[in-house]
């Protein structure tokens, strides 16, 4: 029998205020305190070290996601809204529906659409520098998604602000019914039924990503109510991440100048770059699963059908994995990072995320040599995010 040791515990609530406003040294107590540790506050597993975290998205078969990626087990409690069928569901269900949009999105598919967000953020870029001054989340990190995403999937102009307060519903879900929840779900009906009532093949235009999953309806790969549920999943996962994503590296570029001139010395980092600020501010800091069975982390039990939580943030950080973890460098191989997951659910979009941030990270490289903070950067707390609400900002124009 192998030896058990005794499960380290804490006391932390991962979904306060206190902790959202600063996670890190929490991250560093949870990797320090062992390779697993129990939160006695929800009666859940978390998880914070690199090696753990991958090994845990790695085994979906222990490690599942049909009983809900958030702290909710929707084996004991009825989820929100009617689970995903990629996010929140296993193989052999998974497998099918993430075939359909892993060739969708696969880098060569999504090629087509480079030319366009190259000339959105070259046109959005001109707009900022005429104005110099600005708010770097409202009229960069949400403004260009918010163009060039739903344009993509092929959604009509009316009613796209419900995008955002529909993300903010997804991503405070996967935490507690708390004050975040609450507020994120102030209007959920309305906002609800507009972002149901895009996923039809009627309302999408005829060449976007989202009549390409009715075209997996005609080949007889998914039915028609699975092909809305999967433009669903577009909707639910490809704005906020990409607005918190591009938020953090515009917000990191402001803090730390000199990595934003090596960029602008050297282009051909900037996709390495965005690499960079994913590792370092991650956008999506957690993601839960459920144990299928009994599992030992080292020298440790859990239990069947227990809930884990899996610090993506704290993996990307741990110095068993990275030499100086907390230093933001935009020359390190960071590739390896957490942020998009790994595994059988490891990120189908990220492609298109960080074509995103190549272009608007290009076209900015080519016209500012600085991004100056006016005012203090103030977080947008979320159960599941890291970014902030608003970033004052005024360009050095080249
Ligand atoms: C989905 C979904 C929602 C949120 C995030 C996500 C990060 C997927 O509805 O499938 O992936």
């Amino acid at each position: 029998m192998d030896t058990l040791v005794e499960r380290a515990v804490s006391a932390v609530d991962p979904f306060s205020h206190a902790f959202l406003e600063n996670p890190y040294p929490h991250h560093e107590a949870f990797r320090e305190a062992g390779p697993v540790v129990w939160l006695e506050h929800y009666g859940i597993w978390a998880m914070a070290r690199h090696q753990e975290v991958r090994d845990a998205l790695t085994d979906w078969q222990t490690y599942c996601s049909g009983a809900g990626v958030g702290l909710s087990d929707f084996r004991k409690e009825p989820p929100w809204r009617p689970p995903s069928i990629v996010l929140e569901a296993d193989p052999p269900l998974h497998t099918r529906t993430r075939a359909v949009l892993t060739r969708i999105l696969s880098p060569a598919a999504i090629s087509v659409l480079r030319e366009t967000l190259m000339r959105e953020a070259e046109s959005l870029v001109e707009r900022l520098l005429a104005r110099r001054e600005f708010d770097g989340i409202a009229d960069l990190a949400e403004a260009y998604p918010l163009k060039v995403f739903p344009d993509s999937v092929g959604i009509a102009e009316q009613g796209r602000e419900n995008l955002l307060p529909y993300g903010s519903m997804v991503f405070n879900g996967f935490g507690p019914r708390n004050d975040l929840f609450d507020k994120a779900m102030c209007n959920a009906g309305p906002v609800r039924d507009w972002i149901m009532s895009k996923c039809s093949r009627a309302a999408l235009a005829p060449n976007g990503l989202g009549m390409q999953i009715f075209r997996a309806v005609d080949a007889g790969e998914l039915t028609e109510a699975e092909a809305g549920m999967l433009v669903r999943s577009f909707l639910s996962a490809g704005v906020d991440t990409t607005v918190y994503g591009l938020g953090n590296a515009l917000y990191c570029f402001a803090t730390y100048p000199q990595q934003w001139t090596i960029l602008r010395e050297n282009p051909s980092l900037i996709r390495l770059a965005f690499e960079e600020v994913l590792r370092f501010e991650a956008p999506v800091q957690t993601f839960f699963r459920t144990t299928t069975r009994s599992v030992d982390v080292g020298g440790v039990h859990l239990g069947e059908g227990e809930k884990v939580l899996l610090f993506l943030a704290a993996a990307n950080r741990d110095p068993r994995r990275w030499e100086r973890p907390d230093e933001f460098d935009v020359k390190r191989r960071a590739t390896g990072h957490m942020t998009f997951g790994t595994g059988i659910h490891g990120c189908v979009g990220q492609a298109v995320a960080r074509l995103e941030a190549e272009a608007v990270f290009g076209a900015l490289a080519k016209r500012v040599t600085a991004f100056e903070l006016t005012g203090e950067p103030m977080l947008r707390l979320n159960n599941t995010l890291r970014g902030r609400d608003t970033l004052p900002l005024r360009l050095v124009p080249a």
